[in-house]
């Protein structure tokens, strides 16, 4: 190793200046944002050592994704694209807490403990969302980064999954796709078009829909799809960066909140969509006939996804294994749903899309989704290359092969590496248009059981712990007792606590058959762990 390499770590700018304790949580680290200075230079430290460990680059994403303005974070995203690897976390946790006086020998630790060839190039890929603090935050970054000499792509405003999207095309010489913003749009909009032909609306679908854009960076990413896709997807966008971030609008409030948006206008049945700050969440709503609220989430897009491809698979002939993942928070209706009636596997996995990701691997085409509208889906290589043959076989039907090229095709339009608010929202509005539905004929399908989440705010949200995919509570010993007896009070009734990873307080989700109980069973619950 060169023993001058870590020479000129010390910086007086960056330095620690508080003693708060920070972990690299469920998607990064995420808090107040004038505490991430040094954070922020550290893990552009980080970044480089983790770009020569891995030979190849590396992204450095500046956002808090739903939360409100006050708060930023950053997220590492590995070469593949996907999240920072699990015993990376743990790294970058120690890096950020150590002291200034230790932050040199924790480096050399750090590069001789993972085995790492300083004299590897390095590259970092940035962007950031439309926080103000962000361009504060990219500015210790950017020093972290050049102190270790680590090369920069400076992205500017990109959402989440378009730095992931860039990362993998980086990294995989272009073969995923052209690694530039460019790439991004025309690569998701090229197959949109091309799926959808000359037919516009089909059915009850029309190409008309309201879009609440959070104020966040995903306006910027709308207008662009508004341009590419003129004529073809009439994209009437709200909150569009005039109004405060995720304030009142965005997809976690209208998921948490079940209510419209503001400035998004009551329209009964006009398909609407709110995407999140970063624009990796995506969820439909609209309001009915009688001016009743009404929501379609991550679990009804995971459905609607699961039963088009099983339809396709069907017809086709096809024989991949189809599987489908969700979390505790999936609606137990959709649950139902899709084991008994599309008669697709489910697993459920704690929260955090990277276990999702994972769990999904197992399957030849793997579809997650969190309840939130975070998700995507994923192709075994294999199965990517089974389903192109397949289409070029002239002994299969043509109704065979449609079904086969309909499945090759719309492989193109899903951003694999990561849930991708847009690319999620284009493959829906694909479906809807094939199936020709309108909203109210999506959300029939099935059912949602009546839920309700709670925040709580404790002394310390960490002396609960979990297990069996956060559905059991295993400390405080005796509360899931507790919990277990309040729910059998109620029909249908399920109802879990954990700790949030992203703040600092306590989830409670309950769900039961009646909507006038699930207030009460979920205040029941959350009065147990007060
Ligand atoms: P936490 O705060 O750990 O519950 C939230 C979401 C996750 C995930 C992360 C990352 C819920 C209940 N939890 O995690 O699903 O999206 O944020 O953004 O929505
Ligand atoms: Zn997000």
């Amino acid at each position: 190793m060169e023993p001058n390499y870590f020479r000129d770590v010390a910086n007086a700018k960056y330095s620690k200046k508080h003693d708060e304790h920070i972990e690299y949580g469920t998607a990064g680290f995420r808090t107040k944002s004038n505490i991430l200075n040094h954070v922020l230079y550290r893990m552009g430290l980080l970044a480089v050592l983790r770009s020569k460990a891995k030979k190849g680059a590396i992204g450095l994403m500046i956002t808090a994704s739903h939360n409100l303005e006050p708060d930023n974070g950053i997220k590492l995203v590995d070469p593949a694209g996907e999240m920072l690897e699990v015993s990376w976390e743990t790294i970058a946790t120690n890096l950020a807490n150590v002291p200034d006086s230790e932050l040199a020998s924790m480096l050399i630790e750090i590069s001789t403990k993972e085995n790492i060839d300083l004299s590897v190039p390095a590259t970092v890929i940035i962007g950031r969302d439309t926080r103000i603090s962000s361009p504060i935050l990219l500015n210790a970054a950017l020093v972290g980064i050049k102190t270790l000499h680590g090369e920069v792509t400076d992205l500017g405003l990109v959402t989440t999954p378009q730095l992931h999207y860039i990362v993998v095309c980086t990294n995989t010489k272009g073969s995923y796709g052209d690694p530039t913003l460019q790439g991004y749009y025309l690569k998701l909009t090229a197959v949109f078009k091309s799926i959808r032909g000359n037919t516009i609306n089909n059915g009850n679908y029309t190409s008309t829909l309201m879009l609440d854009a959070a104020n966040g960076v995903g306006a910027i990413a709308v207008k662009e799809l508004q341009r590419h896709l003129e004529g073809m997807l009439d994209i009437k966008l709200f909150n569009d960066g005039c109004g405060d971030l995720n304030y009142m609008c965005g997809a976690d409030f209208v998921k948490v909140q079940q209510a419209l948006p503001l400035n998004v206008p009551s329209e009964r049945n006009v398909r609407c969509v709110s995407i999140d700050g970063d624009a990796d969440r995506v969820v439909y709503f609209y309001i009915d006939k009688n001016d009743k609220f009404c929501l379609l989430d991550g679990d009804r897009i995971a459905t609607l996804v699961a039963s088009y491809f099983k339809e396709l698979l069907e017809t086709s002939g096809l024989v991949l294994q189809l599987g489908l993942v969700q979390t505790a928070y999936a609606n137990g209706g959709s649950t139902d749903y899709i084991s008994n009636v599309l008669k697709v596997p489910v697993a459920c996995v704690q929260t955090g899309v990277k276990h999702l990701h994972k769990k999904a691997l197992e399957f030849d085409i793997g579809i997650y989704f969190e309840a939130n509208g975070h998700g995507t889906v994923i192709f075994k290589d294999t199965a990517k290359e089974i389903i192109k043959n397949y289409t070029k076989n002239k002994t299969h039907s043509a109704t065979k092969k449609e079904a086969a090229t309909k499945l090759r095709d719309v492989i193109d339009l899903i951003n694999e590496t990561v849930g991708d608010a847009l690319s999620d929202m284009l493959l829906v509005e694909t479906i809807l248009h094939a199936k020709g539905w309108n909203i109210i004929e999506w959300q029939k399908s099935y059912n949602d059981l009546p839920n309700k989440q709670l925040k709580v705010r404790v002394k310390d949200r960490n002396v609960i712990t979990t297990t069996n995919a956060e559905r059991y509570c295993l400390t405080p010993v005796g509360l899931q007792n507790k919990i277990d007896e309040i729910v059998s009070k109620y029909p249908r009734g399920r109802s879990f606590v954990r700790p949030s990873g992203t703040e600092d307080i306590v989830r409670v989700y309950a769900e039961c058959e009646n909507s006038s109980d699930v207030d009460k069973l979920a205040i029941e619950v959350a009065s147990l762990v007060y």
